[in-house]
């Protein structure tokens, strides 16, 4: 069995873990930054900010899950929100080519409806599911009932990227997004970004974050936080929540490229169970 996700999960810690992992792509002018092992994340978050040309991204091809499915009988892929990205039809395309060129495999696709730290999450509880034994279908039940009780929530520094490439509407946009505000929001039940709070300052955006915790009913479940060059914020945010909660059941991780092309630098962005 093999887990695979996309490299929005921003899951480097490959240990104890049969990974494979399909890369996005960051485009900015004639650069194909693609989100794998070799990308120099810093020399493209450089360029980023230098570069006055059109940016996007794009999902992995078919043929780039198909590599990442390895050579496996049972796949659980899980994928970014379909209700921002391609990412998920192309992981699709993949099964159906997989599965007919792999007899007897099965590929089980997984929309994770929300990015980053809660794809980890439900890639940690495949794993676990794993380990006990439970039957193909099993485990994938369980982990679409998993999903139901795991969130993201997010501060951005900026949500231009979001904007210009046509992900989020442009008058909420121009609305929010100002220098020193950062924007507390959540992952939708679309898998869409639900911006909720404009904060002045870290401080204020980090307290937020937490209130929003203890309202969805977060007790002491596990906890990603992935940040993209803060991890000060990233620190505070889980002495926040051992003050809070009793303790941060949880780790801290660096945003990969994909997540770092729209969490812009200064984000933070938190999965959780509730
Ligand atoms: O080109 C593509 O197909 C990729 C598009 C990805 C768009 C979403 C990236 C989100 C990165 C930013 C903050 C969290 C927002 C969560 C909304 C579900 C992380």
């Amino acid at each position: 069995m093999r887990i695979v996700t996309d490299s929005s999960a921003n899951i480097v810690d490959y240990k104890d873990m049969n990974l494979g992992v399909a890369p996005l792509h960051i485009i900015v002018g004639d650069m194909d930054y693609v989100d794998d092992d070799m990308v120099d994340i810093d020399a493209m978050q450089k360029k980023l900010s230098s570069y006055k040309g059109k940016t996007s991204t794009a999902s992995p091809s078919p043929e780039e899950w198909e590599r990442a499915f390895g050579n496996d009988d049972i796949i659980f892929c899980i994928t970014i929100t379909s209700g921002l990205s391609g990412t998920y039809n192309s992981a699709l395309a993949a099964k159906g080519k997989y599965e007919s060129e792999h007899k007897g495999s099965r590929v089980f696709i997984i929309d994770s409806l929300s990015t980053g730290p809660e794809i980890e999450l439900i890639a940690e509880k495949a794993q676990e599911l794993i380990g006990t034994g439970a039957s193909p279908d099993e485990i994938y039940n369980r982990l679409i009932e998993y999903k139901e009780k795991t969130h993201l929530y997010f501060s951005l520094a900026s949500v231009k990227n979001f904007a210009k490439n046509g992900r989020i509407n442009p008058v909420v946009a121009t609305g929010i997004d100002f220098l020193g505000i950062k924007i507390v929001g959540k992952a939708s039940e679309e898998g869409t970004l639900l911006p909720m709070d404009k904060c002045r300052g870290e401080k204020k955006a980090l307290n937020k974050l937490v209130n929003h915790l203890k309202k969805c009913g977060y007790k002491n479940g596990k906890i990603i936080i992935a940040h993209n060059n803060n991890e000060t914020g990233a620190e505070e945010l889980s002495k926040l929540i051992e003050d809070e909660f009793g303790l941060f059941n949880g780790k801290i991780n660096k945003t990969r490229a994909l997540c770092s092309y729209y969490a812009e630098p200064g984000s933070i962005l938190i999965g959780f169970e509730a």
